[in-house]
């Protein structure tokens, strides 16, 4: 019998940069769900989440953190254990960063900022989205098979950009490969563009949000900068379609059709391939059936890919599931329910217990490293027709390519796929 309650705080951002709550907030409930429903999870407990929309605004989510700490009336000792969430990587470094001061443990299913992995800074942060510094090993492994010296990389000023930036360059410095150009932008990357243009770069390295993509790629296409003379990578989270959505751009979607034609992308692998049950006893096929049922049923006017945090949603049941086998490990050697923001043994507990937590989610296998971060591999995709298909996946630990199509042993076909010859660039 579940008499007494445990709160969690939430934060899922329904818009902004990255709307990634539209699907991982279903996804965090789902496990929650079924957390209340084991018996051997916070047995007598009723783990209970106060979820908030961040619309992905550091401002809003510092606010609504305060909210939590001083306004909100949580259970007998009113704290909330833990925070589920932020996602959107500026949102995280905001809320990530003054948490620590209220000895607060902050989980993250949306965030893949390098910056985040500064313990001194984020001292009580864990996240299940792996840093977006893993896909930099694999840009390079493609560079070099491509024997690709001379690349540009296209920032968005924001941190999460900037520090992966800093950390390809570095890499790329390891390797011989020359970052001929740098280019940074705000909200308009038209001069950008014709500055990359200009110094003739072929290989772009884009790393700019879902909303700039489609701004960098219309200019692209404007400028006539795109095309079979142009290799563009771009990281693989956008929403499926993500640029046929024209209506806050200056090109058709013919336009952005052309202009995104052919280009890369790199992802984390979010869902596991596996099809072995998981710890809540579901397979991940499973996990992706029931998702996509409940997201028809809240957005029934687009696609279940085309909603927000679709390929995230993993991470998000995944750290619902971290969180609370972690609380059930301080469950054994403290009271939960004395719990309070200025008691460091119990805070020094939790950490310990989510730094031990470890089991296999839906998204594979869940442990934290020494900086809350855990590890992923990496796949390789490019769209070739409108659809993007999975060319490879990239192990950085191991330095092994996995290539997922027979007709591309050694990937030299899928530059040049639409007349199906191998060049070398
Ligand atoms: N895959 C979503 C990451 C969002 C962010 O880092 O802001």
């Amino acid at each position: 019998k579940r008499d007494r309650t445990l709160w969690i705080g939430g934060m899922f951002p329904q818009a902004g940069e990255w709307a990634g709550g539209e699907a991982c907030f279903p996804a965090a409930l789902k496990a929650l769900n079924e957390v209340n429903r084991r018996i051997d999870v916070l047995p007598g407990y009723y783990l209970n989440l106060s979820a908030y929309d961040t619309r992905c605004s550091p401002g809003l989510g510092t606010t609504i953190l305060y909210e939590l700490l001083y306004n909100k009336t949580f259970g007998t000792n009113n704290s909330i254990l833990m925070l589920l969430g932020p996602a959107c990587s500026p949102v995280s470094t905001a809320v990530g960063e003054a948490a620590k001061m209220w000895n607060l443990i902050v989980l993250s299913y949306g965030s893949s900022s390098p910056a985040l992995s500064n313990r001194v800074r984020f001292a009580t942060f864990f996240r299940t989205h792996p840093p977006a510094t893993l896909h930099n090993p694999t840009r390079i492994k493609f560079f070099q098979l491509f024997n690709w010296k001379r690349i540009a990389i296209l920032i968005q000023t924001e941190e999460v950009w900037q520090s992966t930036a800093e950390h390809l360059e570095q890499l790329a410095r390891e390797n011989n490969i020359h970052v001929a150009v740098r280019q940074l932008f705000d909200n308009d990357p038209s001069h950008a563009i014709s500055n990359l243009k200009k110094d003739d770069i072929r290989i772009i390295v884009g790393l700019f949000y879902e909303e700039k993509a489609r701004k960098v790629f219309c200019k692209a296409y404007q400028q006539n900068y795109f095309g079979e003379g142009y290799v563009w990578w771009t990281i693989g989270w956008y929403a499926d379609n993500w640029f046929l959505k024209v209506n806050d751009i200056d090109c058709t979607e013919e336009e952005m059709a052309k202009a995104v034609e052919g280009h890369f992308t790199t992802e984390i692998q979010m869902l596991t391939d596996s099809t072995q049950e998981t710890i809540s006893d579901i397979t991940p096929q499973l996990f992706i059936a029931d998702l996509n049922s409940t997201l028809r049923e809240l957005f029934p006017y687009k696609p279940v890919e085309s909603v927000g945090g679709y390929v995230e949603a993993p991470l998000a049941y995944d750290a619902t599931w971290a969180l609370a086998l972690a609380l059930n490990r301080s469950l054994t050697r403290t009271d939960l329910e004395k719990w309070s923001y200025d008691n460091l043994q119990m805070k020094n507990i939790m950490m310990e217990d989510m730094e031990n937590t470890q089991f296999f989610g839906v998204s594979g296998f869940v442990k934290f490293d020494k900086q809350g971060n855990r590890m992923s591999k990496i796949v390789v995709e490019q769209l070739r027709n409108g659809v993007y298909h999975r060319i490879a996946r990239f192990d950085a630990q191991t330095g092994i390519i996995e290539w997922l199509r027979k007709e591309e042993k050694d990937g030299k076909r899928c530059w040049n796929y639409k007349n199906n010859s191998s060049i070398e660039r």
